[in-house]
């Protein structure tokens, strides 16, 4: 989780205090935000009354709300426009992002959440030759530096150092280390085989979890930098060639919708399709297990496929 401490805070306005200046750019940039024409969530849901309201709270982290909502003010074109600083924002803020992750994961109200060996190398990236790196980007195992949205937030201080990825040997497993999140565990292959790759990812997560402990709340489950992530924080994805289905994006987006899958370009996030190639995953990761958010992934596919067929 990534955060601008103002180490002023401390010096002149006292511990847990917000700081004028911090105060100053908070007012000035709602201001320009409230007037953008901005659709993100962060727009629906910072009313001038929950803004007052949290803009003097910190985390013991020293977060502000500036801290999480300064890329969705520098990015009005946001989807969503809010990541959590550290893992107190989700409580100290809660009045922000509790609606916004009501909003995202359909509902989600209920504190409940369910959770749940490899062989590889770890690969930082200062080591790595601009070549080595763009041949994985190419292959679609590693990250780029992070997007406007990220660099906004704040998350990619100090590229590259403490990035890297861990792979095994025939790249069906990868960990990448300080993208967005601190640890990015990623099953993957070729082919259709669902339960192969998820028994591999759940393989992998029980060693993991045996040696590093991951952040959790009673009612979010995972704790994640963007609240689009929490919960199980799985995301099941599939490259699937739709070129009919492309021809009318509007109906391709309804069909998404109606079935809680997100449609994202051949390379995720912000990228194009390439020859009719999208990634599909499924959208909820919170209020749902691990299980019900691929199931609702394949169900959705599988559609998704006859649709294609019957056009
Ligand atoms: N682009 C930001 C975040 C959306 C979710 N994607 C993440 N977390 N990589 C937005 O608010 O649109």
């Amino acid at each position: 989780m990534a955060k601008a401490k103002c180490h002023k805070c401390e010096e002149k306005c006292g511990k847990g205090k917000v700081h004028p200046e911090i105060l100053e750019k908070l007012e000035i940039g709602f201001k320009n935000f409230y007037k953008s024409g901005s659709k993100s969530l962060l727009k629906k849901y910072l009313t001038r009354e929950v803004f007052d309201k949290l803009k003097t709270k910190k985390t013991s982290f020293d977060s502000s709300l500036l801290d999480c909502v300064q890329s969705g003010f520098a990015n009005p074109d946001s989807n969503v426009g809010i990541y959590a600083a550290d893992p107190e924002c989700y409580t100290i803020f809660a009045d922000i992002f509790d609606p916004i992750i009501q909003d995202y994961h359909l509902g989600f109200k209920n504190p409940t959440y369910n959770q749940l060996r490899i062989m590889g190398k770890y690969y930082p990236l200062s080591e790595m030759t601009p070549d080595e790196q763009q041949k994985l980007v190419d292959d679609h195992l590693l990250f780029k530096e992070g997007d406007r949205f990220l660099q906004a937030a704040n998350s990619c201080r100090y590229w590259p150092n403490g990035r890297g990825i861990f792979y095994n040997d025939d790249k069906t497993f990868l960990v990448w280390v300080n993208e967005e999140d601190h640890l990015r565990i990623i099953s993957l292959q070729q082919g259709g085989n669902l339960g192969e790759v998820y028994k591999r990812f759940v393989t992998a997560l029980i060693e993991l979890e045996k040696k590093i402990p991951f952040i959790k709340s009673e009612r979010l489950g995972n704790l994640t930098f963007c609240p689009t992530n929490l919960g199980t924080a799985i995301r099941a994805s599939i490259h699937v060639r739709l070129p009919k289905l492309a021809a009318n994006m509007t109906r391709f987006e309804e069909l998404a919708d109606k079935f809680n899958l997100q449609v994202r370009g051949t390379r995720g996030e912000h990228s194009e399709a390439e020859g009719g190639i999208y990634d599909v995953s499924n959208k909820r990761r919170l209020g749902l297990t691990e299980f019900n958010a691929i199931k609702e992934m394949y169900e959705g596919v599988t559609e998704l496929i006859k649709q294609e067929r019957a056009a």
